[in-house]
């Protein structure tokens, strides 16, 4: 399997993330990619490629053009307007405010470009989420082109960053960005298929009116976990996308047999809408170890998972989110790869 890694992720580390009323170092850190690398060299799978630049095209189709241009400025603007720290956003327009006014002040734009404020950003932040959305172009373009699957080793994460807000880490929608372009180079249906802990509340909210992109995510119940306001099992899609967004949302506690019976059902699903291309929004933070989690898996159970989606047999980019048991992050991860590769 071909995997695209770019070396910019390291421009993004923020000092803080705020938990739990503390700053404390982010979950979402770069060695994560670093135990991913080294688990891969050690399975054998080494045809790593650093991917070619980003192209905007695409991604200006998708995302809100006013966002993009938050994203590439909200430093400077930060720095001029004299804040002295990161930038985490303290202010949002909440229940009976204005959703729609964008405010000139950066503080308060940041506040209007962001959904959670764990999320810090800070002066490489825009660059690394550019070097993380070129592995999943290039997976894509690898896979369109004839390649039966690729990974793109994606820091930081995409899939809870919607059209035109960032947090859960994310920053650009990778997965959905890949998912796109397979529609541009011929695909009439795409399917992605979040395994992330986390619902997929931004790649959800991207194709929910769209009848031409499947959305299933299995994820921690939004009552009980992050990110709270989403991923409820009624929300199936709107108008011509009615019947194509499916959410499989799981207590606490949940182990293997109740989560394989959803990816089951999703990979059912998916089957018999009739998908032409996959994208997997791959997290690992479904497992037992997990520090801010609460599924139950084990390492092999992320070997059989891949292997049940890899029995699809579609063409497959496969985008990494989630997963923040350093260690096994790495393990996890290339689980899922050879089990897939297995199938
Ligand atoms: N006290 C992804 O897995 N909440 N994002 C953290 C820690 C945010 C997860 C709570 C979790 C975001 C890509
Ligand atoms: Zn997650």
């Amino acid at each position: 399997m071909r995997i695209y890694h770019s070396e910019d992720h390291r421009l993004h580390f923020p000092q803080a993330e705020l938990s739990g009323g503390q700053f404390v170092t982010p979950f979402e850190r770069p060695s994560r990619v670093e135990y991913v690398l080294n688990r891969l060299k050690a399975q054998g799978l080494s045809d790593i490629l650093a991917p070619d630049p980003v192209d905007m095209e695409p991604v200006r189709a998708l995302l809100d053009p006013g966002y993009l241009t938050f994203l590439e400025t909200a430093w400077d603007e930060w720095k001029q307007a004299g804040m002295a720290g990161e930038i985490i956003a303290a202010n949002v327009p909440a229940r009976g405010m204005h959703m729609d006014r964008i405010p000139t002040n950066i503080d308060g734009k940041v506040g209007y470009y962001c959904h959670a404020s764990e999320t810090a950003m800070t002066q490489g932040t825009w660059q690394a989420a550019l070097g993380s959305l070129a592995c999943a172009q290039a997976a894509q373009r690898h896979v369109a082109a004839g390649a039966q699957s690729a990974f793109a080793l994606c820091r930081p994460p995409g899939h809870h960053a919607t059209a035109d807000q960032y947090g859960g880490y994310c920053f650009i929608n990778n997965a959905a960005v890949a998912a796109q372009m397979f529609r541009a180079s011929g695909a009439e249906r795409v399917a992605i298929l979040d395994i992330d802990f986390h619902h997929g509340n931004g790649t959800q909210s991207l194709f929910y009116d769209r009848a031409d992109v499947m959305f299933a995510s299995l994820h921690g119940a939004p009552a009980e976990t992050y990110p709270y306001y989403l991923g409820y099992e009624d929300e199936t899609g709107r108008g011509a996308g009615e019947g194509s967004n499916l959410n499989y949302p799981m207590s606490e506690g949940t182990g293997y047999d109740i989560w394989s019976a959803a990816l089951d059902d999703a990979i059912g699903k998916i089957r018999n809408w009739g998908a032409e291309a996959l994208v997997l929004s791959l997290g690992v933070d479904a497992y037992k170890e997990d520090p801010i989690s609460f599924f139950k898996l084990e390492s092999d159970d992320f070997t059989d998972a891949g292997r049940r989606i890899g029995h699809m047999k579609l063409p497959t980019v496969i985008c990494m989110e989630g997963g923040y048991a350093i260690e096994a992050v790495g393990i996890n991860t290339v689980n899922v790869l050879e089990g897939f590769m297995g199938a």
